[in-house]
């Protein structure tokens, strides 16, 4: 019998008995097991509240880029992040930015931004403006900050995964202490280079974490339509790399398991797989109606599964008033709106732009 969009797991399926640790024929669940002893990380209430001021800030400034996009201010591609933000500030929160590097494909708005990178040239950014992150030559899909070891910020759909196990390769030859995260989705799990890479780090113990961003669709196509195995976790089991099952809507959740992976990487165990199952609000990209679902089963993930409004319940249950968030979202939407002002304020490229940054040469 076919199987239908019905039969594929949700976000909170690691939260359903039978999880992988159960699995006697998933080998590689040391890490699982784990992290299953204690699921929730153990946060302070300051870093609850920073949790939810960047979560926060990822859906204002995603929800103002659509807008910017609607007035014809955003160009090209422009692949929102919005319903997925516990994933990227779950894993980067427990990121050491002085040393790890992070590398992702197009829809990187939300990992920069969680990486601490200012909104301002981010959004000048999407706009095509000189004082973009990429001199507003790249645009929403080729953000990149070798400053801040990040980068990108790319189209092809895993080739960030190949150029993150050559990222981690520089962290073990240049013994600089550092890890590499390179996210990709579930479309992006099935190209044929994501494996190279994972046999390759796996022989050499490079210091890589392998992250699916589950979000249940590649483009209009759903995980059960595409993938023969769509347990992501399992898929590096033949090249003898771990793998992890992470409810990816539960920011406490993702820091949890981030803490276990990352220690196992940086004890120089070798790259870990882990599958975070999320969800996007939005279409693919601004262009896509995203008729292959219902209004009801995106409807049904933001009333009972939204990050945001999990980590808002903890944090009231806790003591917190409304009016103290209430004034963090004031303080996000004041951010973003600045981000718009300057980007839609400062001065396109200079035509001359045209000629730099561009390779003529061999190298
Ligand atoms: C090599 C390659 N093949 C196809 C495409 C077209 N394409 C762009 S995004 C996408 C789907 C990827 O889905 P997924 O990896 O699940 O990432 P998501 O968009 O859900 O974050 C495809 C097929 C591409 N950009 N590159
Ligand atoms: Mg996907």
């Amino acid at each position: 019998m076919a199987r239908t969009a019905k039969t594929r797991k949700t976000p909170a399926k690691s939260q359903q008995q039978g999880g992988p640790s159960d699995n006697s024929d998933f080998a590689l669940h040391s890490l699982q097991e784990a992290f299953e002893k204690a699921k929730t990380y153990d946060a302070s209430e300051d870093e609850m509240m920073e949790f939810y001021r960047q979560m926060l800030l990822i859906r204002r400034f995603e929800e103002r880029a659509g807008q910017l996009y609607g007035l014809g201010l955003i160009g090209g591609f422009c692949h929102l992040y919005i319903g997925q933000e516990a994933v990227a500030i779950g894993l980067q929160s427990a990121l050491d930015n002085d040393k790890d590097s992070v590398i992702t494909g197009y829809r990187d708005h939300g990992h920069m931004l969680a990486y601490g990178i200012d909104p301002k040239v981010i959004m000048a950014e999407l706009t095509g403006r000189q004082a973009g992150i990429s001199k507003g030559k790249g645009g929403s899909m080729h953000m990149f900050s070798t400053e801040h070891k990040f980068y990108g910020g790319h189209g092809i759909v895993g080739a960030q995964v190949a150029l993150g196990g050559g990222l981690a390769l520089a962290h073990k030859y240049n013994e600089d202490g550092g890890l590499c995260l390179a996210y990709f989705g579930d479309g992006a799990a099935n190209q044929g280079q994501v494996y190279e890479t994972f046999n390759m780090a796996s022989l050499w113990k490079l210091p890589i974490v392998f992250v699916i961003e589950n979000n249940q669709y590649a483009m209009g196509t759903s995980t059960v339509r595409s993938s023969a195995e769509t347990e992501f976790y399992r898929r590096g089991t033949a090249f003898r790399i771990p793998g992890m099952d992470v409810n990816g809507m539960d920011v406490l959740e993702v820091r949890a398991a981030a803490e276990v992976a990352f220690k196992h990487v940086r004890e120089g165990n070798g790259p870990v797989l882990m599958e975070l199952n999320t969800y996007r609000y939005r279409g693919h990209s601004m262009s896509d109606p995203a008729k292959y679902r219902t209004r009801e089963e995106v409807q049904d993930v933001r009333e009972h599964k939204d990050p945001i409004e999990g980590l808002k319940k903890v944090l009231v249950d806790k003591g917190k008033s409304e009016d103290d968030l209430k004034a963090i979202d004031k303080e996000i939407r004041k951010i973003v709106s600045e981000a718009a002002d300057f980007s839609e304020n400062s001065p396109e490229p200079e035509a001359s732009e045209l000629y730099t940054d561009v390779l003529v040469e061999e190298y």
